[in-house]
């Protein structure tokens, strides 16, 4: 991986967490050597507070500058180096942005309640998956018969997006396996099987002040 001059940046980043790998997946495919710290996040460290009091993670701090929000990590990295074109399709940007805000506002929102029925006790899940499965049907439609959102190739959407379908996916595979959107089904398949996703998913030790500094390195 390509070597910043200077500071390396720090990445506080959960393993599972959906916003973290979007993130993740920015700098692996950007190249860009970050520390990475792996966060429990029922005991965050007072760096990352400190940095961030709202205490979310991804939170990538580089000398006197913090990035708080996944979508901004990605896109700081990708300005670095893009080497796909995740930011530069023609109609792309348009079309990541939207999709990506719907993802954020609406679907998430629904998957939480699907996904963690428990934390939600008030909520149907079955309701709140029908109502996620609109925004998965959009998806479905808007592929069209090209594999990704962006064509043939993918865009920040197609990377910002697959790790909440993944996870939704997930809740129950059975279910989501009889749905009838056949090219989101294919659309995710080519996230589980993608290499960089395998790369990002890597397991480290939580950290903590004093460890040696882990670096995000790639298996691939
Ligand atoms: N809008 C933020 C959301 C990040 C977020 O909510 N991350 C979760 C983990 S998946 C988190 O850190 N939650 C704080 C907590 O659980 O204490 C982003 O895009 O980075």
């Amino acid at each position: 991986m390509e070597k910043l001059r200077g500071t390396i940046p720090v990445l506080y980043s959960f393993r599972r967490c959906p916003y973290a790998m979007r993130a993740r997946l920015a700098i692996a495919i950007s190249a860009i050597t970050v520390e990475l710290r792996e966060v429990l996040l029922r005991d965050k460290p007072a760096a990352l507070l400190c940095a961030s009091p709202k205490g979310t993670v991804p939170l990538l701090t580089l000398d006197d500058v913090v990035i708080d929000q996944s979508l901004d990590i990605m896109r700081w990295a990708l300005r670095r180096r893009d080497p796909e074109g995740w930011l530069t399709d023609e109609d792309g940007c348009e079309k990541s942005a939207e999709m990506i805000t719907k993802c954020d506002e609406n679907f998430k929102f629904h998957l939480d309640r699907y996904k963690y029925s428990t934390r939600f006790p008030m909520d149907d899940p079955l309701v709140h998956r029908q109502l996620a499965s609109r925004f998965l049907m959009e998806f479905n439609d808007r592929l069209g018969d090209a594999p990704f959102l962006g064509g043939e190739r993918r865009i920040l959407a197609d990377v910002a997006i697959a790790p909440f379908v993944r996870q939704f996916a997930q809740t129950d595979p059975e279910w989501f396996a009889a749905q009838p959107w056949q090219r989101l089904s294919s659309w995710l398949s080519h996230f589980d099987e993608w290499s960089l996703f395998h790369a990002v998913m890597k397991k480290y030790a939580p950290w903590h002040p004093g460890d040696a500094a882990v670096f995000m390195t790639l298996d691939q």
